[in-house]
C-alpha cells in the first residue's frame, strides 16, 4: 500500500541521486557524525522542505542565484498533503499526493539531504543528523509540526486492525477509504483533539466524504455518524460554524463537543473518550472511526532558543520574523503565527516574508504585514464545497464576488482539480502568494 505506491513515485520520477551541491555529504556519510564534521556557509538556509520551504526556497533561489541558499530536508517524497481528504474519501489516488523531492528541489537550491538536529541561532549555526554544521547569514524554519498518534492510548498499535484509519499520515491514510469502504453499518466515529491542528477543517470533511459515499451506496440508513471534538464548536469562524452545524443536523451527523480521544481498545472495538468540561470518561463502541491525532511542536524546535513557551518558532504575527534574533524569520505549521495552520496560510505568508526578509537583507525595516489570511475548503460531499477563508479576527476575508459559506459545485472543482495544479506550478515555484491580489482586485478596492 503506502510503501509500494511511495516507491511508484520515486522511480517514476527524475533521478534522486544527482550529485548537485549540497547532496554528496548525505551520500558519502550516514547518520552518525563524521570524526570531522563538514562545514558551509550559506547567505540563507531553509529548514524544512515542506510546502513552505520549498516555495521560499524557489523564490530566494531566484533572487539570491546559485550557490547562496540551502534547505534541509531529509525526506525523498513530497507530498501535497491537502490531497489526503480526497485519498481517504477515495476520490483521488495516494499516488497523485506526491512527487520526489529532487523534483520540486529549486535548481538554484542545494539540498542537505538530512535532518536539522540543533539549533545555534547565537552563532548563526544548524547542526545537522548527517554530520553537517551549517553557518547562515539568514535562516528560514518551515519544519512543520509534529503527530502524536502515541499520546492516545493504544495507538498507533490500533492502525494494524481494520476500521481504524487517520487522513493526516500517509501511512494511513489509504486505511481510511477501505475502512469506509469495508463499513457495512454500525457506528461511524470521527475525532478532533484537545491541540492545535493543521487543516482545522480536514477533521469533519472526512465524515462528510464518508456520509455521501455510504448513502450513494445505499447503507446511509444503518449509520450512526457522529463527530467527537474537543473544541467547544464545529468551526473557529462564526460564519461557517452556524452553517455547519445546521448541516451536521439536516444530515444527522451528530456533534459530541468537548469529548476528546484519550484511549483506543481495537479488539473490542471501542474508543474512549474524556469530556473535558467534566472529566468524565464515555466509551463508545465504534464499526469505523478516523483519528485526528494530537499534533505540536517538534522536539528539536521545543529545545531550541528558537522557541516560545510552547515550542513554535517565536514570530512576530505580522512580520513573520523572530521576535529575538532578526536574521531569522518563520512559516507555516511550526511557526507561532496564531492562524489555522494550511498551505493556504503558507502561500499569503510566502509574499510577506519575501518582502520582508529583502528588506532585512538591504538594511530596511520589513515592510509588509501579514492579516493571518488562511483558507479552508470544506469538502461537504463528493462534488460540494464550502470555501472559508479568513483572518487573525476570525473574520471571512472571501475572494469571490458570491456567498462562499454557500456549498457549490464550483468550489468542489477548486479545491480537487485546480488547486493541486496551483500548487506544484504556483506556490511550490515561488510564484503564488495566495488570492489577496485577486480579492482586492474583484472589491476594486473597496473593504479588505
Ligand atoms: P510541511 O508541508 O508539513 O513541511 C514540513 C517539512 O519539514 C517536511 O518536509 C518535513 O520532512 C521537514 N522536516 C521535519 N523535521 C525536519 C528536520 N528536523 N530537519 C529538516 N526538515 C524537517 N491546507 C490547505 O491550505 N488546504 C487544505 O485543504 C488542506 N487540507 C489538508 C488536509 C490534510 C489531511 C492535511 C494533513 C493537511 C491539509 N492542509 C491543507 C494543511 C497543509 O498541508 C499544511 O498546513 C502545509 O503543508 C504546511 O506547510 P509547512 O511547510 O509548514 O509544513
Ligand atoms: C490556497 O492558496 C492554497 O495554497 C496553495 C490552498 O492549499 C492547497 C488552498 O486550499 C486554498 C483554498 C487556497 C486559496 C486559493 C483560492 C483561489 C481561494
Amino acid at each position: 500500500m503506502a510503501c509500494s505506491a511511495l516507491r511508484t513515485v520515486v522511480l517514476s520520477t527524475r533521478p534522486l541521486l544527482q550529485f548537485r551541491a549540497g547532496t554528496v555529504g548525505a551520500l558519502h556519510f550516514s547518520t552518525t557524525a563524521p570524526a570531522e564534521a563538514e562545514k558551509k556557509h550559506y547567505k540563507l538556509c531553509i529548514v524544512g522542505g515542506g510546502s513552505a520551504g520549498i516555495a521560499n526556497g524557489s523564490k530566494f533561489g531566484r533572487k539570491l542565484g546559485a550557490g547562496n541558499v540551502c534547505i534541509v530536508e531529509p525526506s525523498e517524497v513530497h507530498y501535497y498533503q491537502p490531497m489526503w481528504t480526497l485519498v481517504g474519501g477515495g476520490v483521488k489516488n495516494f499516488t497523485q499526493s506526491g512527487k520526489a523531492t529532487a523534483d520540486v528541489m529549486p535548481q538554484t537550491v542545494d539540498w542537505i539531504k538530512a535532518r536539522a538536529e540543533e539549533f545555534s541561532p547565537d552563532d548563526n549555526l544548524v547542526r545537522c543528523s548527517d554530520g553537517t554544521q551549517i553557518t547562515y547569514d539568514y535562516l528560514i524554519v518551515a519544519m512543520g509540526l509534529q503527530l502524536s498518534f502515541e499520546k492516545i492510548k493504544g495507538l498507533p498499535e490500533a492502525f494494524q486492525y481494520d476500521g481504524v484509519g487517520s487522513n493526516f499520515s500517509p501511512k494511513y491514510v489509504e486505511k481510511t477509504f477501505r475502512a469506509i469502504q469495508n463499513f457495512k453499518g454500525g457506528n461511524a466515529i470521527f475525532t478532533f483533539p484537545n491541540t492545535p491542528i493543521k487543516c482545522a477543517g480536514a477533521p469533519q470533511k472526512i465524515m462528510y466524504l464518508a456520509e455521501d459515499y455510504w448513502a450513494r451506496n445505499k447503507i446511509r440508513d444503518k449509520a450512526n455518524i457522529s463527530y467527537n471534538t474537543a473544541l467547544p464548536v464545529v468551526f473557529g469562524v462564526k460564519k461557517y460554524a452556524e452553517i455547519l452545524a445546521a448541516l451536521c443536523q439536516k444530515r444527522n451527523l451528530k456533534i459530541n463537543y468537548r469529548h476528546n480521544l484519550v484511549e483506543v481498545i481495537p479488539d473490542k472495538k471501542e474508543a474512549v473518550f474524556e469530556h473535558l468540561d467534566t472529566g468524565e470518561k464515555v466509551t463508545f463502541p465504534y464499526d469505523m472511526i478516523h483519528i485526528t491525532p494530537p499534533m505540536g511542536p517538534l522536539e528539536v524546535l521545543k529545545k531550541s532558543p528558537l522557541a516560545d513557551a510552547v515550542g513554535w518558532v517565536d514570530v512576530d504575527k505580522q512580520t513573520l520574523q523572530h521576535v529575538r534574533y532578526p536574521n531569522v524569520f518563520s512559516t507555516g505549521d511550526c511557526s507561532s503565527l496564531p492562524t489555522s495552520k494550511t498551505a493556504a496560510a503558507v502561500a499569503a505568508q510566502c509574499g510577506i516574508l519575501y518582502n520582508n526578509l529583502s528588506a532585512i537583507m538591504d538594511s530596511q525595516k520589513p515592510p509588509k504585514k501579514y492579516d493571518g489570511y488562511t483558507s479552508c475548503p470544506l469538502v461537504t460531499s463528493k462534488g460540494k464545497c464550502i470555501l472559508a477563508e479568513f483572518d487573525y479576527d476570525l473574520q471571512p476575508l472571501e475572494t469571490f464576488p458570491v456567498d462562499q459559506g454557500k456549498e457549490r459545485r464550483t468550489m468542489w472543482h477548486l479545491k480537487a482539480n485546480v488547486m493541486p495544479e496551483i500548487y506544484w506550478t504556483g506556490l511550490l515555484k515561488g510564484r503564488w502568494a495566495g488570492p489577496g491580489f485577486y480579492r482586492k482586485a474583484m472589491r476594486l478596492g473597496m473593504g479588505k
